[in-house]
């Protein structure tokens, strides 16, 4: 018996879900880049952390399905560049393997690796995609500091993909706007937003089905969770915190519905960063998602017909 059978699941890489088979369910690849950051850093860290903290978490769902059988192929991370061209461009080679598999995780980094995971993404698939984005911010800056390539750009690069239509994009959690962002959205009023307010107004749970009723028709959906769309008291590390999100809760019955009526092939979780974080609260939240994400796939997977599904 080798040493690795007899550790409990809990001091095992993914909770002992780890696997090395390229036929795994999903792929996971560690994106650990912030040099995007606007305020405040430390996303570069979070790949690492949440692969620490995520074995503490038993491997079954907070229902208590469980994970056993799942198997997860971890890629590591795309190792740092200083050359931020340069590196989208890896991270696009490299997230172009991963999403070989019927479901892939990337671990940001700050919320620029987007840019490079929706372009392989949509290299990926044939047809039109959709884009689910949680966030307190919207990200639809054409330019940010003089860079096209920073995190409050990340969604108008998005929308320069062939196959995605504004249409189809929607945002969850937004409760700040910037004066071009305005007047972008003024004239593009088919993109779905829903304010953090209108989530507390009227319950997580309707909005969830707007944005199924939206995005109703794509083949495949990206959904990027970028942390700080949870309230700082949920989620405090992270580098441009706004107060007055969404609780933990609402993000995990969010996610519950897109999974349930979404062909949604992949997560990124983006700008969570241990360094500013106290107790790994943000890192902690951010692996409870995982686990149920990894709950979901297991159910809409259809057990043993995987490799039908892989390109
Ligand atoms: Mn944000």
């Amino acid at each position: 018996m080798s040493s690795n059978k007899i550790k409990p699941s809990h001091r095992r890489a993914w909770s002992g879900l780890k696997s090395s088979d390229p036929a795994a369910e999903i792929g996971v690849l560690g994106v650990p880049f912030d040099r995007a950051s606007s305020f405040r850093k430390g996303s570069s860290f979070a790949p690492q952390r949440i692969r620490e903290l995520a074995p503490h978490i038993a491997p079954a769902s907070e229902e208590g399905v469980s994970l056993s059988g799942l198997r997860i192929y971890d890629y590591g991370d795309v190792a740092i560049d200083v050359n931020w061209e340069q590196y989208f461009g890896t991270v696009e080679k490299r997230a172009a393997s991963v999403l070989r598999h019927p479901f892939s995780l990337f671990l940001g980094g700050d919320h620029s690796v987007t840019i490079p995971l929706t372009r392989a993404f949509s290299k990926s698939i044939k047809g039109e995609f959709g884009v689910v984005h949680i966030d307190a911010h919207l990200d639809l800056a054409d330019t940010f500091e003089g860079r096209r390539w920073s995190h409050a750009c990340t969604e108008r690069r998005v929308l320069e993909l062939p196959n995605m239509n504004s249409h189809k994009l929607s945002m969850v959690g937004i409760r700040s706007f910037m004066e071009d962002e305005l007047s972008f959205l003024g004239n593009h009023p088919e993109i779905g937003i829903h304010t953090a307010r209108s989530v507390y107004m009227h319950g997580i749970n309707n909005v969830a089905h707007d944005v199924v009723e939206q995005l109703g028709g794509v083949g495949a959906v990206y959904v990027t969770l970028d942390i700080d769309a949870l309230d700082p008291a949920f989620a405090p590390g992270t580098g441009t915190p706004e107060a007055g999100g969404l609780s933990t809760r609402d993000v995990l019955e969010l996610l519950r519905v897109l999974f349930s009526k979404l062909p949604v092939r992949v997560l990124d979780i983006v700008e969570v960063s241990p360094p500013l974080d106290h107790a790994d609260i943000t890192c902690v939240a951010a692996a409870k998602v995982i686990y149920e994400v990894f709950g979901w796939v297991k159910r809409n997977i259809a057990f043993p017909v995987v490799s039908e599904t892989r390109q």
